[in-house]
C-alpha cells in the first residue's frame, strides 16, 4: 500500500483555524477536524467501545448482517473509496463481500496518518483486495481516487459513522453534492447517519461516566500546547454536551471555568475567556430516517435503500448517484 504524504502545512493552517475560531465575537469555536490527531484518534477508538456509545457498534452491526445485501445493490465492477476510514474495523465486511464478488481495490481516504496505517494493517489479509491510501482531506482524496477510475469501473464511496453530522445540515448537503460532482450517475454513496434519540440517552452517549470523551475533547487544547505552543491550563477547562434540539444536534463545548487570558504564540493572538464562556468543538447531527432520501436528491443522489439498526436507531443508506 502507498500512503501519500501530505504536501501542504497542516499546523500553519491549525494556527489560523485557531486564530479565527477564537477570535469571533459571539460562540468561540474550533473546527472539529482538529480533535482527531493520533492521540484524538486513538481516544475515539476508545470511545466506540464504550457501553453508552452505542453508535459505532449499531453502523458494525448493520454492515456485518446485511454486506452481502448491500453489495447486490452496487453495479459492478466497481472500486471502492472511504472517506474517514478510522481502523477499517466495520468495513472488513463489506471489503469481504465485494471481494467474493470481483478483485476490488479499496483507497482510503483519512487525514490521520496512524488511522490509515492501523486501517491496512486490520484489512491487507483479505482476499483479492489491493489497498491505496491517501493521507488526504476528504475532496482532495476523491479527487485523486477519481482520476484513477478504471475503465468502465464504478466508484462506490463509503460515509459511515455518521461523519456526516459533523457537519450542518445545510453544509452536509453541499457536502454531498461536491461529492456527487466528482462521480458519474450510476456510482453509489454508502451514507451511515446516527437517528433521533432521546436526550438523556444522547447527553450519556457524549459525557460518559469514565471521562474519555472528555479527555478526547480536551486534547484539543492539548494539541494547541503541543503544536502552536499555547499555554491552555487544561485544569481550567472542562467538557460539556448539550443538546440543540432546532438543530437536532449534540454539541461538545469546552468551558472555561474562570476569568483567563490563553497566549496562542503561532496564532499571534492572546484570548481571553469570561468565567463560563465556552468554545464549541463539535457538533453530531441527528436524522430521522424518512429526511433522507430528501436530503440525498437535493445533492444529486436518490436513497435506493436504507437498513436500520433497532437497537441503537442508526441508518445504513445507499444512494446513487443520478
Ligand atoms: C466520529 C463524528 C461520528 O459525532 O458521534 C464521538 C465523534 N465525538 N463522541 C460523533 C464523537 C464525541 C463522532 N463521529
Amino acid at each position: 500500500m502507498l500512503v501519500h504524504a501530505i504536501p501542504t502545512n497542516v499546523t500553519y493552517d491549525f494556527a489560523l483555524d485557531v486564530r479565527a475560531g477564537l477570535t469571533q465575537p459571539d460562540q468561540k469555536e474550533l473546527p472539529s477536524k482538529y480533535l482527531y490527531d493520533d492521540v484524538g484518534s486513538a481516544l475515539f477508538e476508545v470511545i466506540s467501545h464504550l457501553p453508552e456509545y452505542g453508535l459505532t457498534r449499531a453502523d458494525e452491526r448493520l454492515l456485518r448482517r446485511h454486506a452481502s445485501e448491500i453489495v447486490d445493490r452496487v453495479a459492478g465492477p466497481v472500486s471502492v473509496a472511504e472517506l474517514g476510514s478510522g481502523s477499517g474495523r466495520k468495513t472488513r465486511y463489506l471489503l469481504e463481500a465485494f471481494c467474493r464478488r470481483q478483485r476490488t481495490s479499496y483507497y482510503p481516504v483519512e487525514i490521520s496518518h496512524s488511522a490509515l496505517v492501523m486501517c491496512e494493517r486490520e484489512l491487507s489479509d483479505i482476499e483479492s483486495i489491493s489497498i491505496v491510501g491517501f493521507e488526504r482531506e476528504y475532496l482532495d482524496g476523491l479527487l485523486e481516487v477519481a482520476a484513477y477510475r478504471k475503465p468502465g469501473h464504478h466508484l462506490c464511496v463509503l460515509f459511515l459513522g455518521s461523519t456526516i453530522g459533523n457537519f450542518d445540515r445545510t453544509a452536509g448537503i453541499r457536502f454531498l453534492s461536491d461529492v456527487r460532482n466528482i462521480l458519474k450517475p450510476g456510482d453509489s454513496l454508502l451514507l451511515g447517519t446516527d437517528l433521533e434519540k432521546p436526550h438523556s440517552q444522547l447527553i450519556r452517549a457524549y459525557d460518559d461516566e469514565l471521562g474519555v470523551t472528555a479527555a478526547f475533547n480536551l486534547n484539543l487544547l492539548a494539541r494547541a500546547n503541543r503544536e502552536l505552543g499555547s499555554d491552555f491550563d487544561l485544569s481550567k477547562f472542562v467538557h460539556t454536551a448539550k443538546v440543540n434540539p432546532e438543530a437536532r444536534s449534540v454539541e461538545m463545548h469546552l468551558e472555561s471555568t474562570c476569568r483567563q487570558t490563553v497566549d496562542i504564540p503561532a496564532s499571534e493572538i492572546k484570548v481571553e475567556f469570561a468565567a463560563g464562556e465556552t468554545i464549541w468543538t463539535e457538533s453530531s447531527h441527528k436524522y430521522s430516517a424518512d429526511e433522507i432520501d430528501g436530503i440525498a436528491r437535493r445533492a444529486g443522489f436518490r436513497c435506493e435503500v436504507q437498513w436500520i439498526d433497532e437497537q441503537w436507531p442508526f441508518a445504513e443508506n445507499l444512494l446513487i448517484a443520478e
